[in-house]
């Protein structure tokens, strides 16, 4: 397993060399940031990032993410010319070397929260999330105010996107994501680039669009979509476990132990009533979720791909980007490098 943590360019207030100083982190997760959506990224952006990394003695270790263009997800009309796009934007990542991508097929909007600075009885601060407030509000009306949602559409083309995807609904956009795959993984295979899907988060219907990376089943029914190592998944902790019904250390397990885990988010949840959640800090005692359990299923089944500490808590009086500060964050990738080192120690000690 290679620990890796995000860094969002040079405006992160979360500098290289102060990730450098978390102990066992070794990769950096980042992206290209001054390409629109559906525009191929050119190599020497790439090239500049990966430079950029290494120069703190650090490693590029994976691509987070390609956007995927609306007009993909919708199947419209000129698709074709925004696939071609990510693809070449793919083969530009091969060529500066890198190996894995993560990218997400939510329509329109991607992670949504109806809070970036809920407080914690300990003074923390966290992104929360309760569903009958977010079903309360109405983005075709224009005036949707969504912490985190920074809109480039006007009124009318929110409106026709979500229009246009209720219309599609899950089979359609199921159908599109196929479409999508079959052009797509040949060429991420040539790059020699390991693509890995992000679940949706959360994973059920917002706003009546629908939504469709949200269990084991779909993420079974992607893998056999087009059967290639290079057809991965982004194990992502927080986003799946916030429904119950979704058992991560199964998942963990079964996914990688078939190989097909290319990337994984490791954070915890607390599930406070039904679709209703908050982040929390790594450790297990804090949330829903068994972190032991899910890193014991990686270990074993042999994962040894990327893995980030995902959102963390604003701690010790630290701003800046909500669930993207430096502490929590840093808190949380030792939390789990110190599981994986028990984990493997006691693999070793139990094999003598
Ligand atoms: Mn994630």
């Amino acid at each position: 397993m290679e620990m890796c943590f995000r860094w969002f360019g040079k405006d992160d207030p979360v500098r290289l060399d102060y990730i450098r100083q978390i102990p066992g982190v070794k990769g950096i997760v980042s992206a290209v940031y001054d390409v629109p959506a559906g525009q191929a990224w050119p190599l020497a952006s790439l090239l500049t990032l990966k430079n950029t990394v290494e120069a703190a003695s650090l490693k590029l270790s994976v691509i987070e993410s390609i956007p995927v263009h609306e007009d993909i997800k919708l199947g419209a009309p000129d698709r074709d010319k925004f696939i071609d796009a990510f693809i070449e934007s793919l083969k530009a990542v091969g060529r500066a070397g890198l190996g894995t991508v993560c990218y997400n097929f939510m329509p329109v909007f991607d992670w949504l929260r109806t809070e970036l600075a809920m407080q914690r009885p300990d003074g923390s601060a966290v992104l929360s999330y309760s569903h009958k407030e977010l079903d309360s509000m109405d983005p075709s009306g224009g005036e949707l105010e969504l912490p985190g949602w920074d809109s480039s559409y006007t009124k009318e083309e929110l409106q026709k996107l979500m229009t246009g995807f209720k219309a599609l609904g899950k089979e359609g956009l199921w159908k599109n994501l196929e479409y999508f795959l079959k052009a797509v993984v040949p060429e991420a295979e040539a790059a020699g680039v390991k693509l890995a899907i992000h679940p949706d988060d959360p994973p059920w219907p917002v706003f009546g669009l629908p939504r469709i990376i949200t269990d084991k089943a779909a993420m079974e029914r992607l893998l056999k979509i087009v059967d290639s190592p290079y057809n991965g998944l982004t194990l992502c902790t927080g986003s799946l476990g916030v429904s119950p019904d979704n058992k991560l250390a199964d998942m963990a397990e079964s996914f990688a132990s078939l190989g097909r885990i290319n990337f994984v988010h490791c954070r915890n949840v607390k599930i406070t009533g039904y679709r209703s959640f908050e982040e929390s800090a790594h450790l297990s005692e804090d949330g829903s979720l068994d972190m032991v359990g899910i890193m014991a299923s990686l270990y074993g089944a042999g994962y040894d791909g990327p893995m980030r500490p995902d959102h963390g808590r604003m701690i010790w009086g630290e701003e800046g980007r909500p669930g993207y500060g430096l502490y929590d964050r840093a808190l949380g990738a030792v939390y789990i490098n110190g599981i994986w080192d028990a984990l493997k120690k006691s693999s070793l000690k139990q094999g003598c």
